[in-house]
């Protein structure tokens, strides 16, 4: 079992979050997005394998990470502190017992410190609630999180699906398709707290079309 860690900038934070996945998974990858802060050389002495994505966005970096890890079950987890290690072995669960493919962790489920309050993140929580009523339609199914980058998803899976987004729209790109080829996703509740260090890298009025785009490509 891999566990994931995109990084662009996060040296604020990326040893201890090293320090709390590793005694889940059998490697810690962090995948960096070319940080010119110390990300890369803290996660290596906290006994991380680092790689170097291809300056193209989180979502590249994340269909690169599935390529280079070597368990056969990948874990994704920001840098930010907005995730709750603890919740991995929640995730895992019903790959390990054959139940399920891809597991989400749900702040429909678990609450989110982040969704609300201001504008942009009201736009964010709209949006967000409009693409997942409309998965659920399509395919028939009642989940309540497309987009959260906490999650779990088997290595061969990962790497039929196809997935071509480069940006952050890889959340909702990589659970349209496993919908869309039959593989079964379950969801467990998970709390998403505040970025507790550095920048958010998400800026949504630049990126809302590249959501619509991803979003009509792949729900046909
Ligand atoms: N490798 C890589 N990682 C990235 C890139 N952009 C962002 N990341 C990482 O992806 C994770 C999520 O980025 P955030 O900026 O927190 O995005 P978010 O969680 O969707 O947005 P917020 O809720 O605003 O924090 C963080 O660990 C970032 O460091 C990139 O271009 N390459
Ligand atoms: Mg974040």
């Amino acid at each position: 079992m891999t566990i994931v860690v995109p990084t662009r900038d996060e040296e604020g934070l990326i040893g201890e979050i090293v320090d709390q996945v590793r005694p889940y998974g059998d490697e810690v990858l962090v995948v960096d997005g070319h940080s010119r802060d110390r990300t890369r050389e803290i996660a290596e002495s906290h006994g991380a394998r680092v790689i170097l994505d291809r300056g193209r966005g989180k979502g590249d970096a994340l269909r690169l990470s599935l390529e280079q890890a070597v368990g056969d079950i990948v874990v994704f987890i920001d840098a930010d502190g907005s995730h709750e290690p603890r919740d991995i072995p929640l995730l895992l669960a019903p790959i390990v017992t054959g139940e399920a493919d891809m597991v989400i962790a749900s702040r429909g489920k678990g609450g989110s410190d982040e969704l609300h309050g201001t504008a942009g993140q009201l736009l964010r929580y709209l949006g967000s609630q409009l693409i997942m009523l409309a998965i659920n339609y399509r395919w028939g199914v009642r989940l309540t999180d497309s987009q959260n980058g906490f999650r779990a998803i088997r290595r061969d899976v990962g790497l039929q699906l196809g997935l071509r987004s480069n940006l952050t729209t890889i959340e909702q790109e990589m659970l349209m398709r496993a919908l869309k080829q039959g593989f079964r996703v379950s969801e467990v509740a998970s709390h998403e707290y505040e970025r507790r260090w550095g920048k958010s890298k998400v800026v949504v009025w630049k990126l809302w079309w590249a959501y619509i785009w991803s979003f009509i490509r792949n729900i046909f």
